[in-house]
């Protein structure tokens, strides 16, 4: 029985404190995209943002799944920090300045003219 009791409470406890740090999924257009370098920036640009705990660039559907702690950031911070990247994250543009530093290749039909 008092085996039982400390099983119960572990489980109340992973409940309590679980649930703050539950990660989101949500999932970002990115329809700016071009190549591995740009999947390389987000991924790495967005891993040194705090409250989000991992993403993953799809190349292919140009989206950008990203796991975040709703306590620590939002959606629109998460897309902010993707256009201070220099990408369009949904319905927010690509912030210019960054835009601009971008590698050739990284830049909208960058691709095509190489
Ligand atoms: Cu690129």
């Amino acid at each position: 029985m008092r085996k039982l009791n400390v099983i119960f409470s572990t489980l109340i406890l992973l409940v309590v404190f679980g649930c703050g740090e539950e990660a989101l999924n949500v999932t970002i257009s990115t329809p700016t995209i071009q190549c591995g370098m740009c999947q390389r920036n987000i991924e790495m640009g967005l891993a040194n943002v705090s409250g989000i705990s991992g993403s993953k660039v799809d190349l292919a559907t140009k989206v950008t799944k990203v796991s975040y702690n709703k306590e620590k950031i939002d959606l629109l911070k998460i897309e902010k920090a993707i256009s201070d990247l220099g990408y369009q994250a949904n319905k927010m543009l690509a912030s210019r300045d960054a835009y601009e530093t971008l590698p050739a290749c990284c830049k909208v039909g960058g691709m095509e003219k190489i």
